[in-house]
């Protein structure tokens, strides 16, 4: 479309929608009528077809706003752009306006929001399902120093869903429940056809139900809250059964669903993995195993038939080692939401016990808990880590048992992220000087970014790429100054971990590192250049030491930004309610990309990816990707610290890590103790900072203390090569220049190469 039909177009849609001109239309009309226009675009797209059709199940699907991305995807953003100018607006303004969607908590739902990209740009024919949560993930809100969630109404101006007619009914022991779908178009890069995220939601939900006290789990409560919110505190039995309730709804609709449109397209059932493949995103989604199985039986196909059916159909990916966050449901809770599904579990457990001798890999256990992971790799055909490392660490240790048994299910696939979003969208600067240097081939083949290592000591290169994030810095400083009123200094060192809240992610050893710099420049030992720590986490709601993790964040922001000897050289700032769009405008700004977890933890990460391709350098663990990352660049374009995989998992199974002994070091046990000493008291909460000393000091489950020393001296290493400022564009440009190969793109082939095989 060029610029004149562009402005054809919109007049229309404003005319018809506010009665109203492009000359005057204020931004949000303006807004609505882009929205309006690219959804009605998006509608009258066919669907992309195939002989086999991908189901992407996931819990989460953390999207981000639509307008840029969805008008990248048409080849409509640059008319907009121009035509807005016009006006003295561009499309980010018009973004501004619109609300994120809120249905995921971190890097699991990101991921998928990725592959949803990626799957209609390289035109293979797969839909995500989920659901439609109304108030999705908290908004996160400060008040004395802590985290507050509040209800994040985002659906009230929703412009991208589309209600459908389709309709199913979903049996829970005590009633039954009637949903409705609603659907997100999902255009690929340069493609004419659609795929869809297709959100399953009950009429009957009462976004007014949070202002209640607690939530009773009878009949009509459960129709009423069981879209309102994702993963509601399940740190007790009701959070856990609204969970089941959540989980067995999605994946009824799914197996639906599914069913529903391989009989249309006149599949036979007994074949349906010729026509279907079903990926089940973390163990959210498991119940879809039984699920089909139950529905296969209702149409006539026997139990074992119907169970091999399937396992040739299902195919499971892993997103985490943690013991925690690997689902259990206590066969009572199953009984008392889904029976119907119980008989089939059991018999599912019994044919494994029948060939299978190792009692670890059984999917009832001994405390009459459903292993649902377990169930996953019995009954799916591939099993999937998200990095190297891990599938490494999955196959030798984690699930050694069950790959033993199946050694051909278990592969690798290497997470990655869309280029569209994560350069093209967020650093359009960045974005279009790659281009004017190596054309824009990199777009459709991230590899060829590589073609910027013909410029790694091309000093105006170098001049241009310290500009753009220099501009990009302004802005972030602007940003932060209007929506926080913080002032940061654009010329200091921006130093960035933005993730989720967990001790494995070791927010806590940065917060370490902060009161060692504070000390530093009390003691008048000032760094070469001011330095910006910018931190933006969310903590579950039940998670009460990652909270107390953030109040002390929050209360080194107040010390630090206000402390006259202290603020013009370290300023601790953390950033209020991030979400994908906050994570838009950091990481084009940021120097350093802080991926610090405690290796073998971090499964992949991903921001450590989008990073590297706006040309911040890694400071990390040897965990996850970044033990990629590191292959890629090499050892002098990446700072690597700390214990490896091998010691720490040693160190757990033998018990040996005794922070007593760490702690015991003046050095460190000064910083630790920083945290309930006379400064913090008087800004903090002490029963907070007391809780979160005893933790540190006396237990450290995850070992911030055994690598402090050794993180501390790579910082000051990174921060004074840093001013090595030729030395240091030249890592930027090779950090950019291998990014290519974590392209959602790449992933998603290889996902269809070896898992899906759709076309
Ligand atoms: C993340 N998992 C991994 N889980 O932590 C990260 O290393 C990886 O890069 C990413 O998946 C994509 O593979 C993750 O985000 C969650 O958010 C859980 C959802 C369920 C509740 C507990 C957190």
């Amino acid at each position: 479309m060029d610029q004149q039909m562009m402005r054809e177009n919109l007049e229309t849609s404003l005319r018809k929608l506010h009665g109203v001109g492009f000359q005057e239309a204020n931004p949000s009309q303006l807004a609505d009528a882009a929205m309006t226009l690219v959804q009605e675009e998006l509608q009258s797209r066919p669907l992309i077809q195939g002989k086999k059709k991908l189901y992407y199940i996931s819990a989460e699907f953390l999207i981000g706003k639509l307008l840029s991305n969805n008008l990248i995807n048409l080849g409509w953003y640059q008319p907009m752009n121009e035509l807005l100018a016009e006006r003295g607006l561009a499309v980010a303004d018009l973004e501004d306006l619109e609300e994120e969607p809120s249905l995921g908590n971190g890097g699991l739902g990101r991921l998928a929001a990725c592959f949803l990209d990626s799957i209609a740009s390289l035109g293979l024919p797969g839909d995500g399902v989920g659901l439609n949560y109304h108030l999705g993930l908290f908004r996160q809100e400060f008040r004395q120093n802590k985290q507050c969630e509040m209800p994040n109404p985002w659906l009230s101006k929703d412009h991208w869903e589309k209600r459908s007619k389709i309709s199913f009914t979903v049996p829970f022991a005590k009633f039954h429940l009637q949903s409705t779908l609603y659907d997100i178009f999902v255009p690929g890069y340069g493609n004419e056809a659609v795929n869809r995220l297709r959100l399953f939601d009950v009429d009957s939900v009462d976004e007014n139900l949070p202002h209640a006290d607690g939530i009773q789990f009878d009949k009509w409560d459960v129709a009423k809250s069981l879209t309102l919110f994702l993963y509601p505190d399940d740190s007790d039995r009701d959070g856990q059964l609204l969970r089941i309730y959540q989980q067995y709804f999605m994946v009824s609709n799914a197996a639906q669903l599914i069913l529903m449109e391989a009989e249309e397209r006149g599949v036979d059932l007994h074949h349906l993995d010729e026509a279907v493949v079903i990926q089940i995103n973390d163990t959210h989604p498991s119940m879809v195993i039984p699920e089909l199985i139950r529905l296969l039986i209702e149409r006539g196909i026997d139990f074992d038939q119907a169970a091999e059916i399937v396992s040739r159909t299902c195919a499971y990916t892993n997103h985490t080692i943690l013991a925690e966050a690997l689902e259990k449901w206590p066969i009572d809770y199953l009984e008392e939401v889904v029976p119907h599904l119980m008989p089939i579990i059991r018999r599912l457990d019994e044919k494994v016990r029948e060939k299978i001798t190792d009692a670890s890999t059984y999917l009832i256990d001994d405390q009459n808990r459903v292993h649902m992971a377990h169930m996953d790799i019995h009954y799916g055909f591939s099993v999937n880590g998200v990095a190297a490392l891990h599938t490494e660490i999955l196959k030798e240790s984690e699930l050694k048992n069950f790959y033993q048994i199946y050694p051909e299910k278990f592969n690798n696939k290497t997470n990655g992220i869309t280029f569209r979003r994560w350069l093209m969208a967020c650093n359009p600067a960045l974005s279009s000087y790659i281009q004017t240097l190596i054309g824009n081939g990199f777009k459709t083949d991230a590899t060829e970014l590589e073609k910027l290592m013909a410029y790694v000591d091309d000093a105006e290169v170098h001049e241009r790429l310290d500009a753009i994030r220099r501009e990009n810095k302004q802005k972030l400083s602007d940003f932060l100054k209007e929506t926080q009123g913080v002032v940061v200094d654009p010329v200091s060192v921006f130093d960035v971990q933005i993730k989720r809240l967990h001790e494995y992610k070791r927010q806590q050893m940065n917060a370490l590192f902060a009161i060692h710099q504070y000390l530093e420049i009390k003691k008048g030992n000032l760094p070469h250049r001011p330095i910006t720590m910018i931190f933006g986490a969310k903590a579950a709601p039940a998670y009460i030491i990652a909270k107390d993790i953030i109040h002390l964040l929050l209360c080194l922001q107040e010390l630090t930004c206000n402390d006259p000897e202290v603020a013009p050289y370290l300023k601790v700032i953390m950033v209020e309610n991030y979400n994908v769009t906050k994570a838009e405008k950091i990481i084009p700004a940021a120097d350093i990309s802080e991926q610090i977890s405690l290796a073998s933890k971090e499964a992949s990460g991903t921001s450590n990816m989008k990073f590297m391709l706006n040309g911040a350098l890694t400071l990390g663990t040897e965990d996850g990707a970044n033990v990629e990352i590191g292959e890629l660049v090499g050892p002098d374009n990446i700072y690597i610290f700390g214990k490896k995989k091998d010691y720490v998992i040693d160190a757990y199974a033998q018990g040996s890590y005794h922070v007593a002994d760490y702690y015991a070091d003046p050095q460190i046990r000064q910083l630790v103790d920083f945290i309930i000493g006379d400064q913090m008291r008087a800004i903090g909460d002490a029963e907070s900072l007391e809780r979160l000393h005893r933790e540190i000091s006396g237990k450290d489950y995850f070992m911030a203390l055994l690598d402090l020393r050794d993180y501390i001296e790579t910082k000051n290493r990174l921060l004074t090569d840093f001013e090595d400022r030729e030395n240091w564009l030249k890592k930027e440009v090779v950090n950019i220049a291998h990014a290519g190969f974590f392209s959602s793109d790449r992933t998603i082939a290889q996902y269809n190469q070896d898992i899906w095989h759709l076309v």
